[in-house]
């Protein structure tokens, strides 16, 4: 990070505000399968990350990518359709970059979505999960290299990375919604390869409930610059090893799909109470 960066910011900032009228309050990042949640923004405008100063362009199937500004049950959000990971190639400063320049439009909080393995047994595909909190094993973080002060602390506190009222305020709603919700910690690895199930013997041990391939690296850049955090998996598969079957990306896309309007109902209902 570096002084560059905030002017790369202040550009991609001022290219998105000269285009929308509303001021977003929250930003959501949707993950694979899980940019249906998009289609609901009302009096929405979409800007292609590909027009906006600075953004890398996404590429990964059953992404799109493509940012959404508008109101999302009365709340005026930012909403990123499709995000960068690491494993396409970008740096964690590029994968991180948009979560910065939401803050700059002016965001104070964020609902991360990603489609997950399920690292405990017990759990099936289609479950929802709450982040409780992550284990960053891609071994890198996004902050590395010189901090600038005006963005945020060099040493960010990780304690409450996720919103402990924020993940109360989810499961209430989903209590009202008669909504089963796991809870659970978040692994991130790079991958692109799936985990093996030895891997997954390992994660399970170290105390994993789900992994991933995302995240992590915007949970971070969102807790240096004070970004309130709610993060939500969908377990799409059960992890490397639980069941005999291979894992594909075509059964994440299907299973996120056939649990859709369970994910958008409850994230639509936990986005008009932030306050
Ligand atoms: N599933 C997934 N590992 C999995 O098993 N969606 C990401 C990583």
């Amino acid at each position: 990070m570096s002084i560059e960066l905030a002017k790369q910011m202040e550009e991609a900032r001022s290219y998105i505000a000269s285009k929308i009228q509303i001021a977003p309050k929250v930003g959501l990042i949707l993950g694979s399968g899980l940019g249906v949640l998009a289609d609901e923004v009302e009096d929405a405008v979409e800007i292609p990350y590909s027009e906006i100063p600075h953004f890398p362009v996404s590429t990964v199937e059953g992404h799109a990518s493509t940012f959404v500004f508008g109101k999302l049950s009365g709340t005026p959000v930012a909403v990123m359709k499709g995000r960068f990971h690491y494993y396409e190639g970008y740096t964690l400063s590029q994968v991180t970059f948009p979560v910065r320049v939401m803050k700059a439009l002016g965001i104070e909080t964020i609902v991360v979505t990603n489609a997950a393995g399920g690292i405990v047994p017990e759990w099936e595909a289609g479950d929802l999960m709450v982040i409780r909190d992550h284990l960053n094993l891609m071994f890198r973080n996004p902050l590395i290299g010189p901090n600038d002060d005006r963005l945020g602390p060099r040493f960010p506190d990780m304690s409450n990375a996720y919103a402990p009222e924020l993940r109360t305020l989810a499961h209430e709603v989903a209590r009202e919604q008669g909504l089963e919700l796991r809870e659970g910690v978040y692994v991130g690895l790079t991958g692109p390869s799936y985990e093996t199930p030895a891997e997954i013997r390992m994660l399970r041990l170290l105390g994993g409930d789900a992994v991933g391939m995302s995240t992590v690296p915007e949970v971070i850049v969102a807790n240096h610059m004070g970004i309130r955090v709610l993060g939500i998996s969908c377990i799409a598969n059960k992890a490397a090893g639980i069941l005999d079957t291979p894992l594909s990306h075509d059964e994440v896309i299907e299973i996120t799909k056939r649990i859709r309007s369970q994910f958008v109902a409850l994230v639509r209902e936990i986005v008009s109470r932030l306050k």
